[in-house]
């Protein structure tokens, strides 16, 4: 029986950089998800009879949160849901059932890398019929009808079985229940030599894989052990908790930094890999070599021809502006497109679609590619694989090289994490207004070229997108960019991105904090980090 439920509008449902995310005590208010899963379909149309995917990491409030989508959707019409098995599906995994299913839609429950819990964090994201996040005209109607809604629909039923595979009716909609594994690992077999990667396990290839406790342990389980013949216990932390075992599950150096010791240690294996709590991010460590997302994605666009689903080589690469600019000399050589986009990966969804690119990345751990359209950690593991099984030499070797060709991108992010929201939104007010008088300042060896807020005009749809990030950029192509994170859930985090081009292979060798030393005392000073946030220093640097 469908009932319309009276509610009264929350006025804190605006989607960030990808979906809503805050803590769950919030979530829990009355009616809160009600409100904004209602509103997500109140802003979409014609998907009478069609199928939504569902799944989450498996944080706490995963299964709650299932049960009231289910239920609405079934409500407001839609005529199957397809939900992973406990409610479990990466958000890669979401993304390639949307697209192997032809689905009107999904919705992805994650708070990404953020810690889980019942004081963590969780998150809804809708994902639109080519597999990736909402674009921003989507999102501002949900955030617009969330402001104004009255009443939700739901069906009043019993809790559906999410963790027996299998169909069953609610209302008038079918739900099945799906294995959250098999469709994501069959689609990566279409894309990697299995073959080739096992040869190379076989031979003695070692590496360390942590899923630190969060959803990519089943897959990890399932295509590195079971398909590829990994040695037994490559999965560490390989059991989703809904807690991630209390940690941050989020693959950086701070909080995998056992992974870096043992990369670096004398016991370290061929290549050390992490995902995050959805599944979407990545951290690649080679024995004795970190290799930084800007970094991963240059190398991997340079080599994905050597992997047969890329074998007709790369459209185009799109990176979100304050990833480095490593990749753009890969596309340059290439003779391929660069696109630049804001942060956020609902940006490349318009350019993939269209063939513009191939592989896109940022800076924040994501790489993906065209196969589906959220970034994806495994398979950026596996496309890692892939190229070490082929080209037979190490990460460093592979990363040694690059920079010989490429020259290399010094690069580091500071992150100044839940400041006051106040002082952080004043110190974006007086750097934008001091923007224009920037320009040709001298501070010792550095000149500043230019200084601008990023504006991104989509050549796809034509939509443009102001205010994402304010560049000061140097005359020797040195950059510094900041921004206030779109997906924090306490105060305001502020991310300061640091980067130096180094064309010379003597010079390609420093310790990055090191190299970076000048313009990291110059982003202090030009924006008055200490003064608007009382921070001296960053909360974690990446
Ligand atoms: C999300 C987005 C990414 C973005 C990242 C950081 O990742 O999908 O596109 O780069 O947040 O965003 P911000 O700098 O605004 O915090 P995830 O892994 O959290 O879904």
């Amino acid at each position: 029986m469908i009932k319309e439920i009276a509610t009264t509008p929350y006025s804190d449902q605006r989607p960030g950089t990808s979906g809503l995310r805050k803590k769950v005590p919030i979530f829990q208010q009355r009616h809160y998800v009600e409100n904004f899963v209602q509103s997500i379909f109140d802003s979409l149309t014609g998907f009478a009879g069609e199928t939504l995917v569902v799944g989450g990491d498996g944080r706490f409030y995963n299964r709650d949160a299932i049960q009231k989508i289910l239920k609405i959707a079934a409500a407001n019409g839609f005529g199957r849901a397809v939900v992973g098995r406990g409610g479990v599906l990466s958000t890669p995994a979401v993304s390639a059932l949307i697209r192997s299913l032809k689905a009107f839609g999904g919705v992805v429950l994650s708070a990404s890398h953020n810690p889980g819990g019942p004081d963590g964090d969780f998150g809804i994201k809708y994902n639109v019929a080519n597999g990736g996040p909402a674009p921003e005209k989507v999102t501002d109607a949900i955030y617009a009808r969330t402001r104004e809604i009255t009443s939700f629909r739901i069906v009043e039923a019993p809790d559906v079985d999410i963790d027996r595979l299998g169909v069953t009716q609610l209302g008038d909609m079918r739900v099945e229940i799906v294995d959250s594994v098999e469709n994501y690992a069959a689609l990566m077999q279409t894309l990697f030599d299995f073959d080739r990667i096992r040869d190379a396990f076989r031979g003695g290839f070692t590496m360390k894989f942590d899923a630190m406790s969060a959803v990519t342990g089943p897959y990890a389980h399932v295509i590195l052990e079971d398909m590829l013949g990994a040695a037994p216990g490559t999965v560490l932390n390989g059991a989703p908790l809904p807690d991630f075992g209390g940690h941050h599950p989020d693959p950086n150096l701070v909080h995998a930094k056992h992974l870096y010791d043992l990369a670096m240690s004398d016991r370290s294996p061929d290549l050390c890999a992490a995902s995050d709590g959805d599944g979407d991010r990545n951290l690649i460590i080679g024995r004795g070599r970190f290799v930084t997302p800007s970094d991963s994605l240059a190398v991997l666009a340079a080599n994905a021809h050597l992997a047969p689903g890329y074998r007709d080589g790369v459209a185009g690469i799109a990176r979100s502006m304050p990833t480095s600019g490593a990749a753009d000399r890969v596309a340059e050589k290439l003779g391929i497109g660069l696109y630049e986009t804001p942060t956020g990966w609902k940006f490349f969804g318009n350019l993939l679609d269209a063939g513009l690119v191939t592989i896109c990345g940022e800076e924040s751990a994501g790489t993906g590619s065209n196969h589906v359209r959220e970034k994806d950690g495994l398979w950026a593991v596996l496309l890692w694989l892939d190229v070490l099984a082929a080209r037979k030499q190490s990460v460093d070797a592979i990363l040694r090289d690059h920079w010989a060709t490429y020259g290399r991108n010094y690069y580091s992010r500071h992150d100044y994490e839940e400041v006051d929201s106040d002082g952080a939104n004043a110190l974006v007010k007086s750097l934008r207004d001091s923007l224009p008088s920037l320009k040709g300042k001298r501070f010792g060896a550095l000149e500043i070229a230019e200084a601008d807020d990023f504006a991104y005009h989509d050549p796809v749809d034509g939509s443009d997108s102001r205010n994402q990030g304010l560049r000061v950029m140097f005359a020797d192509g040195s950059r510094i960019v900041y921004r206030l994170s779109g997906t924090g859930t306490a105060g305001a985090t502020l991310r300061v991105y640091i980067e130096r081009y180094e064309a010379d292979p003597a010079k390609q060798f420093l310790e990055t904090q090191n190299a970076l030393s000048d313009l990291i005392a110059l982003s202090h000073e030009i924006a008055g980090i200490e003064r608007f946030t009382q921070r001296k220093a960053p909360s974690v640097i990446t």
